[in-house]
């Protein structure tokens, strides 16, 4: 396939980017092999500290004893690195531009501003009981009072839990309930591609089912619209902030005191609360963000993310505010009002760094070059994916449609458990290959490992794990320490447990094949699901493409393919041969679906995540133990995908 590609470094960014090829080696080698004193710098260098630390690593992945801290005496607070020391430099820069869903609607609030309403909000916490130590509850729309939540929690050592406003009530109780937060922070209604979220309306159906946790409700007036009220329990923030003092001195915070929890789904059990603790965490968001984004002064970036995922938390917020940088929220989709919206946003606000994920690009890549082609975009200078393996034709798309084949791609390969990028290019640095993650950030030693551990060397294709500690890993799961172990150190002692398949080429750049139980396993040969799907979407009638693995008589595992077809073009027996055929050209015969469905629409997350479970089953004609829907952005696909199964 395209994998021969490649995009050297360019003059201009070799010439621009904070380190080069050479630069890159000395330091990444000094990572390794000095961790202590490469670290050490950094969080000097980097965070200003209450109380300076003395310890840098001490960190062990086991076998036995799993414990993780980074510079564990030393005391600190995020808001002060993420707000207050930038107001003698910055604090008429603005932090944050944020660009409601409506595009008549934006605002601009400056490092000073922000410490205020920080200040104001964490006063109102305080007033309201909130101690250091206690989690929080965030359910909240993308905006501004979103991330003034956050870092007000920060401000007083409390810790967030913000819970994607996209997740049901139920989601949404389970949550509140497994970190039993008192106070909980919410708006109105949430406002997206012009509809509105019944967000108010959510926390009052999840507080029946979790009666007696949270006694305080903060609620944000967005929208304005009509929400039930209980007195004694619901506080307008826009009342309380004008009955506190806009002065809050940061709590200063242990290194290793949790900054918050965030749930993630695994492959088994109920979503994890995966815990981040505040130095090293911060220190490792906000050094990626200036290296991976090559982040200048002045810079304006945008991720395209969700504050209500991990994405949202290092690189919408901390990363870049600690780096004092100007960070773009925006409330919409990249539908409305019309499919120019993210490029209409970016000549609206000369964004030079754009940061987004492969579904976003493939959905818009249906819709024709066109839309993207009326809009400037002269002020990009880098691109960024992440969240899954970009397949090489929406790479290429991005590349020279949206970035007019001037802006490098970064493909960004981490996880919420890791806290920031963990294998990267970085501009200036590294040849870019299309649909590869290509090379580990400083301190990373990835290893590839087949099913019982070996390590394989040289070109290979294994499981990913990495091998030693980094400062923004996370700590534990949120009550639950021994699931922490047996998740990720349990697999492979000794070493982190990706959960991902990668493969690592001549150049040793990496592959990420997509999470390990993806992968289909046909007649004994391995094949990732990720790549059969690149391969129908490069087919010119074909939009999307889903692919999982289901049981076969004599393969032991058969390929079936979910096809989203381009509108205007119909299924047809006729096209269903045509792709296997392109399929087995284009990969090999082992590659070969067994299976096509056409399917107008994929069951995915609303974050964007084809949810590969709901389609094992009904490829295995398993339509009864779909399992939870509930977090489905569209749960009616459902019904349309049981429904052509049924009549293949
Ligand atoms: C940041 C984030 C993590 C999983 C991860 C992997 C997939 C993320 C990727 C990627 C290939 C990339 N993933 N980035 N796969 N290339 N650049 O997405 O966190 O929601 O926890 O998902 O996403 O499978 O294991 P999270």
């Amino acid at each position: 396939m395209s994998e021969s590609l490649v995009y050297p470094v360019s003059g201009e960014w070799a010439h621009r980017a904070f380190i080069d090829a050479d630069k890159y080696q000395a330091l990444y080698k000094r990572s390794i092999n000095d961790p202590d004193g490469f670290w050490g710098d950094e969080a000097r260098r980097r965070l200003d500290w209450i109380k300076p630390f003395t310890k840098v690593k001490n960190t062990s992945f086991g076998p036995g004893d799993v414990h993780i801290k980074w510079f564990e005496d030393g005391v600190t607070n995020i808001a002060l690195n993420c707000i207050d020391r930038h107001l003698d430099k910055r604090g008429d820069q603005v932090a944050i531009i944020w660009e409601g869903d409506d595009p008549s609607r934006s605002l601009k609030i400056t490092y000073r501003q922000l410490h205020e309403r920080v200040s104001r909000f964490a006063n109102v916490l305080k007033a309201h009981g909130i101690e250091k130590g206690d989690t929080v509850t965030i359910y909240m729309p993308m905006i501004p009072e979103a991330a003034y939540a956050m870092l007000a929690c920060a401000r007083i050592g409390a810790i967030h839990s913000v819970v994607f406003g996209g997740f049901s009530p139920d989601s949404l109780a389970g949550r509140i309930k497994d970190c039993g937060s008192k106070l909980l922070i919410t708006s109105d209604e949430g406002l997206r591609g012009g509809k509105r979220v019944p967000l108010k309306a959510n926390v009052d159906t999840a507080l029946e089912k979790v009666p007696f946790i949270v006694n305080k409700v903060i609620v944000v007036k967005h929208t304005g619209g009509d929400i039930h009220w209980e007195k004694g329990r619901d506080f307008w923030l826009h009342e309380e902030i004008e009955n506190v003092s806009p002065d809050c001195p940061v709590t200063p915070v242990g290194a290793e005191d949790p900054l918050f929890i965030l749930y993630t789904s695994g492959s088994t059990g109920t979503p994890k609360g995966v815990v981040h603790t505040t130095a090293g965490y911060l220190l490792y968001a906000a050094m990626t963000h200036q290296y991976v984004f090559d982040y200048h002064d002045g810079d304006i970036y945008w991720c395209t993310a969700d504050v209500g995922w991990v994405t949202g938390h290092s690189y919408i917020l901390y990363g870049p505010l600690c780096n004092g940088a100007t960070t773009l929220m925006f409330e919409g989709v990249p539908t409305y009002p019309t499919i120019s919206r993210f490029w209409d946003v970016v000549d609206k606000h000369k964004v030079n760094t754009f940061y987004t994920a492969p579904t976003a690009i493939r959905s818009l890549m249906g819709a024709g070059e066109e839309p993207v082609k009326k809009t400037s975009r002269a002020s990009l200078r880098l691109l960024g994916t992440v969240g899954e393996p970009i397949n090489p034709e929406a790479w290429e798309w991005y590349y020279k449609v949206v970035g007019d084949s001037r802006c490098p791609i970064m493909d960004t390969w981490w996880q919420t458990e890791t806290g920031g990028h963990l294998i990267t290019p970085l501009p200036g640095v590294t040849p870019l290959k299309p649909g590869s993650a290509t090379k580990p950030f400083f301190g990373i030693k990835p290893e590839i490992v087949d099913g019982s551990g070996v390590v394989q060397e040289g070109p290979a294709e294994g499981i990913l794990v990495i091998a030693d500690s980094w400062p923004g890993q996370m700590r534990t799961v949120f009550g639950d320490h021994d699931r922490f172990i047996q998740t990720y150190f349990a697999s492979f002692p000794g070493k982190y447990f990706s959960g991902d398949g990668a493969r690592r080429d001549a150049d040793g750049d990496y592959w990420i094949t997509g999470r390990v139980d993806d992968v289909i396993n046909v007649s004994g040969h391995r094949m990732g699901t990720a790549e059969v799907e690149s391969a129908l979407v490069a087919h010119e009638r074909v939009a999307e493409a889903a692919v999982v693995g289901f049981p076969h008589d004599i393969k032991g595992q058969g390929i079936f393919a979910y096809v989203t077809l381009i509108n205007g073009h119909e299924p047809s027996d006729k096209l269903r041969k045509d792709l296997v055929a392109w399929v087995r050209q284009e990969i090999g015969p082992i590659a070969s679906p067994d299976i096509v469905q056409f399917a107008p629409g994929l069951p995915k997350t609303r974050s964007g995540k084809i949810m590969r479970r709901i389609l094992r089953k009904i490829a295995e004609n398993e339509f009864q133990a779909l399992g939870d829907t509930s977090t489905l952005a569209d749960p009616a696909v459902v019904e349309d995908l049981i429904r052509e199964r049924k009549k293949l």
